[in-house]
């Protein structure tokens, strides 16, 4: 490892369209790219913050702070992603801007052992089924139109994003039209109470794959009491922000799926560990995403090319966010997406995209 410098990286896109969910609606994606520069080859880490504190309460420009002057003069010129991990442990929460830097790291160092990252996390698959996340649309027509064009894309299943008031009568709607077989789940991002479980019950009649984060993040005993009473499975998102309380959700079953999302859990190392934790105990995991371009979504890709993935992830093509990627676009093949093989990553931003971008911070590296 022969770490020289790391540089920030900001810049903009535009989403083909707008993307809704019970929190807000997103139709541009500011980014934040870390990239760790070596002596021969650099390592590129998507930051997948958002820029207000909706999702969770990390946000963009926070990441940028953190990032330039908590984590980055953790690093010396040997640092790896695990060290770096060790050193950023007193640092609480702001796992988005942890994982930014260590997948940024990670990248440098597999491209230096000439290793892709699918390879070094141990994927046994070269393709991952991709499923789709749709944004609450304007109407039920307009819904059943975007679903039935990811549909006839090929995408293997669907995610309906929920929120009180357009759940029960949206999910009917979608079951009619487009019959059983589909493979079908709910994201509601936290916006329900507990006092909402006969509401949701409803749900049962549809035979969701699962539910994904019905209630507030901190509140676990909701999702305990609420996986009581409701037959449709609980899936964690915001909830699960490290391998503890990954085991602590399943020990005291608040959940029986988990979505595994990099950024929101501290890196791939930290993914790594919850992966195998639920792989062991025959708990079905699936890779989310925070609509990530090239840089990012090659990462989870890797990472969704583990074992205990079993369930189709948010990981879609390129076409499905932006309409030109960072780097060379992902494709949706037969319901599937290449896991890229190369080194690290296995993919870099475009020239022509980083012309368009700007290097906000420049940070030299001294070896102690
Ligand atoms: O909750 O899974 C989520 C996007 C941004 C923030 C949170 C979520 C999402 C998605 C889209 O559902 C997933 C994707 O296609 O990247
Ligand atoms: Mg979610």
């Amino acid at each position: 490892m022969s770490l020289r410098s790391v540089e920030l990286w900001r810049g903009e896109i535009d989403l083909v369209a707008p993307f809704r969910t019970s929190f807000g609606t997103e139709s541009s994606r500011e980014l934040l790219y870390v990239r760790a520069v070596g002596d021969s080859h650099s390592g590129w880490g998507e930051c997948v913050a958002m820029v207000e504190p909706n999702y969770s309460s990390e946000y963009l420009e926070n990441c940028v702070q953190v990032i330039s002057r908590f984590l980055v003069p953790l690093l010396n010129g040997d640092s790896s992603a695990d060290d770096f991990i060790l050193r950023a442990a007193p640092i609480r929460g702001n796992y988005m801007s942890k994982a930014c830097v260590e997948a940024a790291l990670l990248d440098l160092t597999l491209r230096e052992q000439n290793l892709s990252l699918a390879k070094f996390l141990g994927a046994t698959r070269s393709r991952v089924a991709s499923g789709v996340s749709v944004g609450i649309q304007n109407n039920l027509d307009d819904l059943v139109q975007v679903v039935g064009e990811y549909i006839a894309l090929g995408y293997l299943r669907v995610k309906l994003k929920i929120e009180p008031d357009l759940d029960i009568e949206l999910v009917r709607t979608i079951r009619k039209e487009f019959g059983d077989d589909l493979i079908l789940q709910v994201d509601a991002n936290a916006a329900y109470t507990i006092s909402d479980a006969n509401h949701l019950k409803q749900l049962d009649a549809f035979k969701l794959l699962l539910i994904e984060q019905p209630l507030p993040e901190d509140d676990l005993a909701g999702h305990i009491e609420l996986s009581r009473i409701i037959n449709t499975p609980v899936c964690l998102d915001e909830s699960v922000t490290s391998l503890d309380t990954a085991r602590g959700a399943l020990d005291l079953k608040a959940c029986s799926v988990i979505n595994i999302k990099p950024g929101r859990v501290g890196g791939y190392l930290e993914a790594k560990k919850i992966h195998d934790l639920c792989f062991s105990r025959g708990v079905p995991v699936w890779c989310g995403g925070m609509l990530e371009t090239g840089v990012g979504r090659a990462a989870n890709l890797a990472l969704a090319a583990l074992p205990g993935f079993t369930l189709p992830g948010d990981i879609s093509a390129s076409s499905r966010y932006f309409t030109k990627d960072i780097t060379k676009p992902f494709i949706l093949e037969d319901g599937h997406i290449s896991v890229p093989n190369t080194v690290g990553i296995g993919v870099e931003p475009l020239p022509e995209m980083l012309e368009k971008f700007r290097r906000v911070a420049v940070f030299k590296i001294v070896n102690s």
